[in-house]
């Protein structure tokens, strides 16, 4: 299987930290395909369909809450096995202890809130970046 494709997202706090160009750049260094992108800035309705996993849990709604304080970046990232390499490249959820050299692990930290603001959101298995890819990119 060669060629796949995710969903990435440059989440608000990425957004507003102007870490949107750093982030690109490792993307693109590591030479997956950008197919299309965009500034978006989602109802709850998208949210809710994008995060459904997740309804429920303590940090759902703080996570739909901060998902809508400002835009985000949508990017459509291709490559071969781009969705595990993407999910390598930002590191683990929790900023704290996400590897260094990784995206959240060298830009993101614990801020003491509801929500780990972890800067970025890779589609985590092929199944899951079709469905994410056709909410963000109807
Ligand atoms: P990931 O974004 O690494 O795929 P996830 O799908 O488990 O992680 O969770 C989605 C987002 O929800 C995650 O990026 C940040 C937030 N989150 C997850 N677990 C959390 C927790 N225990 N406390 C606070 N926020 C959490
Ligand atoms: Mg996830």
């Amino acid at each position: 299987m060669a060629t796949e494709q995710t969903l990435v997202l440059v989440k608000p706090d990425g957004v507003a930290r102007g870490l949107t160009g750093a982030i690109l750049a490792r993307i693109e260094a590591k030479g997956y395909a950008l197919v299309d992108l965009r500034l978006v800035e989602p109802d709850r309705a998208r949210l809710e369909q994008h995060y459904a996993e997740h309804a429920g849990k303590p940090f759902y709604e703080p996570l739909l809450d901060f998902m809508m304080s400002g835009p985000s970046v949508a990017i459509r990232l291709a490559g071969n096995r781009v969705i595990e390499g993407f999910r390598s490249l930002a590191g683990t959820t929790d900023p704290t202890t996400a590897a260094p050299g990784t995206i959240r692990g060298d830009f993101g930290r614990d801020w003491g809130l509801a929500v780990q603001q972890n800067l970025v959101h890779g589609s985590d298995s092929p199944e899951s970046a079709a469905r994410e890819l056709s909410i963000w990119f109807a």
